[in-house]
């Protein structure tokens, strides 16, 4: 069941009922029948929309991190990298390059624009691309003429305004700042002269759009006085283990000081949460947008930056969109993808990116991922980071590391072998797979299906696979077991007996009744090939742009209990230039489907 409405809202999940709460806007609710799990969400993503295809680079290894602090060192790990011959797709650059975090300007220290400008073609030549991050919340204090960003927003009228009708001000990195309000039509033409006018500086390739949930460094209208002192507590019979009888909500029922501002609703979601103020460090929920109220618009503030940003991407560079939202709705899939946010470099982060990973491909946003080797918390270890390289590879549709600033570097170029040699191991079978993992885009992009799915999708009937969050099938035809413990050089996994399986390193038949041991050293990440599958690879070459020009490989995995003339195995593929904007809806691409028969004879 879905309901479509985008106020704030709990989902109580009970043992006999499922609870909405939700504090406005429309009731539009939708069941979907399946009766598979798969067919449910594909019928999901047919009300929705299908997922974007992404550029094919986008599918590559992305390599950033908060803090490189200048552009020498950005350089400088870059070369690394490439020296080491260790793969990357994509740079990627934090608000560090920025001037005092005005979006769309350079340090003219750090990060000077010539030759800032410089490496990004030379990254280009390399095959390799580029994405700054871009925060939405625009500096409102530079002298009049010296930040166009502002002085053009405020003559287009694209701020959004306090009730008052002033243009409503926050404080994000820049300090005091207007926040673009994305649902207004003359905001995307503004929002994309700013993109056009810094892509003729730094020729950037893709958008990493963060903090816009909006994040403001002070709550809504800045009045923090009225706070309330305490939370009331919420009544014992609201627990997650209630049956299905709950009783009607009392906390804050009349209780704000203003009653008759939106930020003091009668009844207060996330109390659970320990939340205590609705506009709780974002826009007031009295300022107005073109949609509605900031009420009843804000958590459509990062869907509608990705509809905006993906628009202008794509107009000002002409070829295919990439852009990365930490904030997105339903819908959000069909323009752009998501990273999960800030997680710790912790052995359970590692293990929640999984479920974190499968619940954006069921919402149709399979371009999703994790921080790998972990964002914030301890420094990460060579161990785990080798093991979130290996689990991203082949988990995340968006494959990037990500280190916040301060935190010791984590680029596979700093580590010391083995570990090296295990990542640029895993770094080469992404690339390997690129071919597979790019034709499970565009199945998705086409027929609504998971790129990374639970086990329950491919193996309904079987019920050991129901609760299985530990493992992960990669399209239909590669089932992932991660190490995700500390030490372990074996895992316990569950081989669905209802399928044959291979090894992925020694294409050996691996012969299972459901619960096997696996050798899992640090140097590989378990990975085994259904029998019944074709999966199309491609030699590796340092980034998706020059793998390209190597050979194709099939590997074929027959399903030997079939008898000719049914296939023992078939397989797809689709391939085009890998950024031309609508290559499959304009043919400019070719799919290609196989099957591998066995005759009778011969028997396996
Ligand atoms: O207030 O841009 O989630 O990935 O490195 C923190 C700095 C702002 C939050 C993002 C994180 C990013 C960081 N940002």
């Amino acid at each position: 069941m879905w309901l479509f409405n985008s106020n704030a809202m709990d989902v109580l999940v009970q043992p006999n009922a499922l609870t909405y709460r939700v504090i406005g806007g429309v009731l539009d609710v939708f069941v979907f029948t399946g009766p598979r799990p798969a067919d449910v969400i594909a019928q999901y993503q047919a009300i929705v929309g299908l997922p974007r295809m992404p550029p094919r680079w986008g599918l590559g290894f992305h390599l950033c991190r908060w803090g490189y602090n200048s552009l020498a060192r950005a350089i400088e790990i870059n070369d690394m990298m490439v020296n080491q011959s260790l793969p990357r797709d994509v740079a990627w650059l934090d608000i560090d390059y920025m001037d005092r975090h005005l979006d769309f300007t350079t340090d003219p220290v750090a990060y000077p624009t010539a030759a800032f400008g410089a490496w990004v073609q030379q990254l280009h030549a390399n095959g390799q691309h580029f994405v700054p991050i871009i925060d939405p919340a625009i500096s409102s204090t530079q002298p009049p003429g010296a930040y166009p960003p502002w002085d053009q927003g405020v003559a287009d009228d694209v701020f959004i305004r306090a009730a008052n009708g002033s243009i409503f001000i926050g404080a994000v990195w820049p300090g005091p700042t207007g926040f673009p309000d994305f649902t207004a039509p003359q905001t995307t033409p503004w929002w994309q002269a700013q993109l056009a006018a810094f892509h003729d500086a730094i020729a950037i390739d893709g958008a990493w759009i963060d903090m816009n949930e909006p994040s403001n460094f002070v709550d809504g209208d800045g009045d923090g006085v009225k706070k309330l002192p305490s939370p009331t507590p919420l009544p014992a019979a609201h627990s997650a283990s209630d049956g299905d009888s709950v009783s009607a909500p009392t906390a804050y029922r009349g209780s704000g000081p203003d009653p008759g501002d939106p930020k003091w609703p009668p009844y207060l979601p996330g109390r659970l949460g320990g939340a205590t103020l609705l506009e709780s460090k974002t826009v007031a929920m009295s300022a107005r947008q073109y949609a509605g109220s900031h009420y009843n618009a804000h958590n459509l503030y990062g869907w509608s930056e990705g509809v905006a940003t993906m628009a202008a991407m794509e107009a000002v560079r002409g070829k295919r969109g990439f852009v990365i939202s930490r904030s997105t709705f339903a819908t959000s899939g069909v323009h752009n993808g998501h990273w999960l946010g800030d997680n710790e470099a912790t052995w359970d982060d590692l293990y929640y990116s999984i479920p974190g990973t499968l619940t954006f491909n069921l919402m149709g946003i399979p371009l999703v991922g994790a921080d790998v080797c972990g964002f914030g918390g301890p420094n990460t270890t060579a161990e785990l980071c080798t093991r979130w390289q290996q689990l991203g590879a082949f988990v995340y549709g968006f494959y990037r590391n990500h280190n916040t600033i301060g935190k010791a570097e984590q680029a596979p170029a700093v580590f010391p072998d083995p570990y090296q040699s295990y990542m640029r191991a895993v770094l080469n079978d992404r690339l390997r797979i690129v071919p597979y993992l790019y034709t499970l885009f565009h199945l998705a992009h086409t027929q609504g299906t998971a790129v990374t799915r639970p086990l329950f999708f491919e193996f309904a009937s079987d019920p050991a696979v129901v609760a299985i969050d530990t493992q992960v099938m990669l399209g239909n035809a590669l089932l992932v077991s991660p190490v995700l413990t500390q030490g372990a050089t074996s895992r316990q996994a569950y081989l669905p007996p209802a399928a044959r399986w291979y090894d992925w390193y020694t294409g050996a038949a691996v012969a299972s009744t459901g619960v096997t041991t696996l050798a899992a050293p640090l140097s590989t990440i378990p990975v085994h090939v259904r029998g019944g599958a074709i999966v199309p690879l491609q030699d590796p070459n340092m980034t998706t742009v020059r793998s390209a020009l190597n050979p194709f490989r099939l590997l074929v995995a027959l399903d030997t209990r079939s008898v000719a003339p049914a296939s023992a195995a078939t397989g797809s593929l689709f391939w085009d230039d890998g950024d031309s904007l609508q290559s499959y809806e304009s043919g400019a691409c070719l799919v290609l489907s196989w099957a591998a028969t066995v005759s009778q004879a011969s028997g396996s």
